[in-house]
């Protein structure tokens, strides 16, 4: 236990990592290997003198090959995919009507600035990162007129896009915050799991999608919410869940509040996706501000991957808002020691390009014009895609598909529909059947529409 004893969710007091962080840490790292071991990603050590095929022994020998990664893995597969109709809606990456990758014109705009600049250096950054990137990130989804920014409460650190950000905040409780069990929603991404895992967190879930009405099982979120432990840490996702694309209502957000703070837990927030629920930035960062504005303490995890397409850049942001000025200088001392060991600091190009972008008022003009752009394309692939199944007859009620919102549809399809419609026509989603919309265009939808009809219909 650290924070001396203290069992309220602050971060006033700390302590050295202490053995006993690290015996969890290598615990839950065992863990997750010993359960990734029935994927096969572990086996029984062989004996390093038994070489095979005639050639040298290896120490690594008794390695055997580690399953694809859920997601990414589907692009791998689709990348070995000869077929000329083949798709790709697996990751949740933005493709253009023409199935091409997009790089906002407001950001090759940021770039050739920077590049123009001949007074820019290469130097490191910052353990910290870049600082008028974390204001401004700051700024992006606390709200400009946000009071915890105006009182210096909060401590934000540039990190590694979304993934990292959630990691170095995970790192951080695992070693200074007193409770070490999280509870994520379930279904969730499915790297958060890992992340906070590793992390050497306890990862417990909370009922959140109702599979019978594909929407929110918020009776069951409030009571799993209302059974955890007092001080502990909650995952949230900002807006557009992924995989459900379910969120809950500004009304649910509130009680939602008011549970966590009358048990004092700890809210951590996954925002991957500001401005591509609604096309709004603000809308789709109401939720994180009724918490940063009730004065009570939160993290955000920030990416910039897909809301300014920058996913290759890995830049993202972590803001810990804390109750005091004096408390979040400690707590961003305390981070610098989590970062500096990991990657010691940050790279300077994406977050570069992102604070050109939101110091200058022409340019996050700009920048707002293209993410609605690309908002609104995707809603209007979600209704597309539905007309296209109501127009094929496709049995089952496909409205969920124009009420989810964000970059997926949970489609519902089971993973043998999935392995079906990969199989005869070529279609690559993840295997839960969340198909990603980003990745669709006008011309794909028919082809899609006809491969969940056939799923539907001939695969149980
Ligand atoms: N949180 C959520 C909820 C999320 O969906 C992603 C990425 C991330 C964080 C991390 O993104 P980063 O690129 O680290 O900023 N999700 C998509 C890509 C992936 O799996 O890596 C996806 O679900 O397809």
């Amino acid at each position: 236990m650290h924070g001396g004893g203290n069992t309220s969710p602050s971060f006033s007091s700390f302590s050295s990592s202490s053995s006993s962080a690290a015996d969890r840490r290598l615990n839950a790292l065992v863990r997750h290997l010993e359960g990734s071991s029935l994927n096969g990603s572990r086996s029984i050590a062989a004996s390093p003198t038994s070489g095979s095929h005639g050639a040298p022994n290896s120490v690594f020998d008794h390695l055997v090959r580690a399953p694809e990664d859920p997601i990414l893995g589907v692009t791998v597969a689709y990348n070995k995919d000869p077929s000329p109709v083949k798709l790709n809606l697996g990751v949740g990456a933005y493709r253009t009507e023409e199935g091409k990758p997009l790089v906002l014109n407001v950001v090759r705009r940021a770039e050739q600035m920077l590049v123009n600049d001949s007074s820019r250096v290469k130097e490191y950054l910052p353990i910290v990162g870049l600082s008028d990137f974390n204001k401004l990130s700051a700024k992006l989804i606390l709200g400009a007129d946000s009071p915890a920014i105006q009182e210096n409460r909060v401590s934000t650190v540039q990190c590694l896009s979304g993934t990292g950000s959630l990691r170095v905040g995970a790192e951080f409780l695992a070693r200074h915050y007193h409770q070490h069990t999280i509870y994520i929603p379930q279904p969730t991404w499915g790297n958060h799991p890992k992340v906070f895992g590793l992390a050497g967190l306890s990862v417990k879930t909370y009922r959140y999608y109702d599979p019978a009405t594909r929407g929110l099982n918020f009776q069951g979120l409030l009571e799993d919410l209302g059974s955890a432990p007092s001080g502990a840490i909650v995952l949230l996702h900002a807006c557009a869940h992924n995989p459900t694309g379910v969120d809950p209502t500004i009304h649910q957000w509130e009680q939602i509040r008011q549970l966590i703070r009358s048990k004092a837990l700890l809210p951590f927030f996954d925002s991957a996706y500001q401005g591509f629920a609604s096309g709004n930035l603000d809308a789709d960062a109401e939720s994180v501000r009724m918490f940063a504005k009730d004065g009570g303490e939160c993290l955000v995890a920030q990416s910039y991957a897909k809301n300014m397409g920058l996913y290759g850049e890995r830049v993202g942001a972590l803001s810990i808002v804390c109750r005091s000025a004096d408390v979040a200088s400690r707590v961003e001392s305390q981070l610098k020691l989590v970062i500096r060991p990991m990657y010691s600091n940050p790279p300077i190009h994406g977050a570069s390009i992102v604070a050109t972008i939101l110091k200058d008022r022409s340019m996050y003009q700009e920048w707002t014009i293209e993410l609605k752009a690309m908002a609104e394309r995707i809603i209007s692939m979600r209704q597309q895609l539905f007309d296209a199944l109501r127009s094929r007859g496709t049995p089952g009620d496909w409205s969920h598909i124009i009420k989810q919102i964000g970059m997926f549809t949970f489609t519902g399809l089971n993973s043998k529909q999935v392995a079906f419609m990969t199989k005869e026509y070529h279609i690559y989603m993840t295997s839960d059947g969340r198909i990603s919309m980003a990745g669709l265009s006008s011309r794909t939808v028919p082809h899609l529409a006809d491969a969940i009809h056939a799923a539907v219909t001939r695969v149980a």
